[in-house]
């Protein structure tokens, strides 16, 4: 029957959201608002795999550029949100495109499991 529907219902919710203009903000370890055209805090440390929500908290647009262009957020306009997973350990510089003196710094560590 149709009434039992509850086990599914999250799931397409979720896929909806990911769709839409505001897309679902996932699990991630490390937040970093943009905020008088500044990342803040720099830098972040993470490990390897995990997923970082950067977060515009002013009303111009910035971006989340990486110095050596492996990812970028493009326009992240006020109060918009992105998300990047840091797959590999490394230090990554990044920039804002249209700001290019806002840098900030992302430390990438092995991933814990090697440390436990
Ligand atoms: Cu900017």
């Amino acid at each position: 029957m149709n009434a039992n529907v509850n086990g599914a219902a999250p799931v397409a919710l979720a896929l909806a959201l990911t769709a839409g203009a505001s897309p679902a903000q996932l699990p991630s370890v490390a937040t970093v608002h943009i905020r008088d055209f500044k990342f803040d805090p720099t830098p972040v440390t993470v490990h390897a795999g995990d997923r970082v929500t950067f977060v515009n908290d002013d009303d111009e647009a910035h971006t989340v550029t990486a110095s050596d262009k492996s990812f970028d957020s493009e326009g992240l306009d006020g109060a918009g949100m992105w998300q990047h997973v840091f797959a590999k350990a490394g230090t990554y510089r990044y920039f804002c495109e249209l700001h290019p003196y806002m840098k900030a710094i992302v430390v990438v560590l092995p991933a814990t499991g090697a440390e436990r």
